[in-house]
């Protein structure tokens, strides 16, 4: 017993910890993602020496629900049209999912992803909460609902977005909420917006209007990263997910009279109805769900290799923000063995973050991936 016991703390001691943070509004998608996220990263990095450990039990259940949700939706006949609203996250919640290397039996990146209902967003209750996971987090990602932030918009104008993208994404008040706590804590932080239910924008070749009103809905936060003080501090990104792949938005439902029914208390369309695209099968045939890890890794990894080759000395600010983040990551007993992984994964961002059409582009680059 005891000696199980201490190979346990060992185990403790040799990880390394990177928290993450979800933020958005209700329905969105966010644990939905978080579930998908480890068969897409073991799938694309299958034949490497990386690998995601299984998750602890509590995260297993969550996840798996939400995995068979969403392969259950493949049983409907082929021309239905649904509206997902399944399972709502009803606490504060802390996912974990640990990288490790195959050549290796110890020494963890250990992922600690925070996962909250997003209707808290505009509580006051859970302010101090939310304030508080963020100051922890070292990466912040924005699950963003693009239906509702594309669709009936005032004007044909590519920097409008739709009439309900307020009410679903509480872009204002995630981007102040952000940009409070960047200003209070001077801090280094990735910043990841992750479109989502966008398979419609893809097939009509319209991502670029995503990330134009994406720009125009975080507008402030984005403004106060992208310019010359700040740009250095922040790693910012636009990174999609296609979660189903094959399950298109079609409309918002109307009534009989022709008015799209809303809900009185949340003030949104109540039921948002998808379809199955021409091409769908039998199951989910999920797309980039793996990128946040991808960016995530790449953001450690590169600190730590900048911080090792002391290549920093260009960027003065990264002795104050960033140094800790590496060099703690250099004090982790698989640190050499992690950085060896640098140039697969980096190959895997490269090919994709500044594809417009495809929905990426890298909005602040001060780790300087070409
Ligand atoms: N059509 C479609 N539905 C999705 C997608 N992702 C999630 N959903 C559905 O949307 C509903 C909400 O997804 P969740 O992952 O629970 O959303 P959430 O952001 O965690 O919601 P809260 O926990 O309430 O904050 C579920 O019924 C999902 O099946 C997607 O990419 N496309
Ligand atoms: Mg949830």
């Amino acid at each position: 017993m005891k000696l199980r016991y201490e190979v346990k703390e060992m185990r403790k001691k040799n990880d390394y910890k990177i928290n993450i943070m979800m933020m958005g509004g209700r329905r969105c998608g966010k644990t939905t993602v978080l579930a998908s996220m480890q068969e897409c990263f073991d799938r694309k990095f299958g034949s490497s020496n990386l690998t995601i450990s299984s998750p602890d039990s509590a995260t297993a259940i969550d996840f798996e629900e939400k995995i068979k949700e969403m392969k259950d939706y493949y049983h409907f006949n082929k021309a239905y049209t649904f509206s997902p609203d399944y399972e709502p996250t009803s606490e504060l919640k802390t996912y974990q999912m640990g990288l490790s290397l195959k050549s290796k039996s110890n020494g963890e990146i250990k992922m600690n992803f925070t996962d909250f209902p997003g209707g808290w967003i505009s509580m006051k209750e859970n302010a101090k909460l939310l304030e508080k996971s963020m100051a922890d987090s070292h990466v912040i990602i924005i699950a963003i609902d693009t239906p509702h932030l594309m669709e009936h918009t005032k004007s044909d104008d590519h920097d409008t977005v739709g009439m309900f993208n307020e009410a679903s994404n509480r872009s204002h008040l995630v981007s102040n909420l952000i940009k409070r706590h960047l200003s209070l804590d001077n801090s280094t932080k990735m910043i990841l917006f992750v479109p989502l239910k966008c398979e419609r924008y893809r097939r009509n070749g319209t991502m670029s209007t995503v990330i134009r009103k994406i720009k125009t809905a975080y507008r402030p936060l984005i403004d106060h990263i992208n310019n010359e003080h700040n740009r250095e501090k922040c790693v910012m990104a636009i990174t999609p997910i296609y979660t189903f792949g094959t399950v298109e938005f079609k409309r918002f439902k109307r009534s009989d009279a022709g008015k799209i029914l809303v809900s009185p208390e949340t003030r949104l369309p109540r039921y948002p109805l998808y379809g199955f695209t021409d091409d769908a099968g039998n199951m989910p045939e999920p797309l980039y769900c793996d990128m946040p890890l991808i960016y995530t890794l790449m953001y450690v990894l590169t600190i730590a290799k900048e911080t090792k080759e002391k290549a920093h000395k260009r960027a003065p600010w990264f002795i104050k923000g960033m140094r800790k983040l590496g060099e703690g990551f250099l004090n982790f007993p698989s640190a050499d063995d992690f950085l060896m992984e640098i140039n697969g994964l980096y190959s895997e961002l490269s090919k994709v973050m500044n594809n417009n059409s495809e929905g990426f582009e890298l909005i602040t680059n001060p780790l300087q991936w070409k």
